[in-house]
């Protein structure tokens, strides 16, 4: 079944989990806080809106398969991938930044990307070969040439620690002078870099669920991804460096992550 199909339906069901997330931040007493590990949260409604995505997109397409944050590990030619919600802290702290985030790979391409942010409502998607769009709109990366302008986004995860993490901000900004954020939700991250709305998004360690769709978003808005598949990403993950083309080579000089553009 084409790929196009899978884009809109992908957009449709991701609004619809939006519009659940978003039910449940507006009231606290419908969900219980855990958490999975050291700084690690996990809410009751992760899992009840990766149920939805999954049940959704079974209905339409039987025939692929689901990995998922919250335990589907389904690898296979036809394969969604998925964030119910990525920036889980915030999301359980009251703080509104946070998305739902969907890939789908096919022979282990990403093809689609989608990341939904019920709050703002922005819809990022794009479609291998087809741009990427906000809200319907086409989005570029920012085109900014120069690192003492930039402002940077350094992904932080218990994976990696806080030395690693604190060494990583040094080699990026102390020497060239570029600014950094942190907002604790990868994939919007990644859209925001699509988006133009920042200049690049750096992290140690992140998972597939987390940066699978931001890749197709960034790639297809004209921006560099490092390898982020290589080994076994899918499963296992990897640093991730995306940024805005003209600073890719002072980005991997910088962190490490990626390859030079010769
Ligand atoms: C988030 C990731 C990001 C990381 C955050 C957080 P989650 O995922 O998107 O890579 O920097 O700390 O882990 O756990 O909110 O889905």
């Amino acid at each position: 079944m084409s790929s196009d199909l899978r884009f809109t339906s992908a957009q449709a069901v991701t609004r619809e989990a939006g519009k659940l997330i978003r039910r449940r931040f507006e009231d606290k007493s419908s969900f219980k806080l855990s958490f999975k590990g050291h700084q690690d949260y996990l809410t009751e409604v992760d899992g009840e809106v990766e149920e939805l995505v999954v049940s959704r997109l079974r209905a339409l397409f039987p025939e692929d398969t689901f990995i998922g944050e919250e335990g589907r590990r389904e690898e296979s030619a036809s394969v969604w991938v998925i964030d119910p919600i990525d920036g889980t802290a915030n999301f359980a702290r009251g703080i509104a930044h946070f998305c739902i985030s969907l890939a789908y790979l096919r022979k282990g391409k990403p093809l689609i990307g989608v990341i939904y942010d019920p709050m703002r409502d922005e819809m990022f998607c794009a479609l291998d070969g087809g741009g990427a769009s906000m809200n319907g709109e086409a989005i570029k990366v920012s085109g900014l040439r120069d690192i003492r302008s930039a402002t940077l986004e350094i992904g932080w995860n218990n994976r990696s620690g806080m030395a690693a993490f604190v060494e990583l901000v040094e080699k990026l900004t102390v020497d060239s002078g570029a600014g950094m954020i942190r907002s604790a939700s990868g994939a919007l991250g990644m859209a925001y870099v699509a988006a133009g709305r920042i200049d690049a998004y750096v992290e140690n360690h992140i998972n597939a669920w987390d940066v699978l769709a931001g890749i197709v978003l960034v790639r297809e808005a004209g921006g560099y991804v490092s390898d982020f598949l290589a080994g076994d990403g899918l499963n296992k993950g990897n640093p991730v460096l995306a940024c805005t083309p003209k600073l890719r080579n002072a980005l991997v000089k910088a962190s490490g992550i990626g390859t030079l553009k010769r």
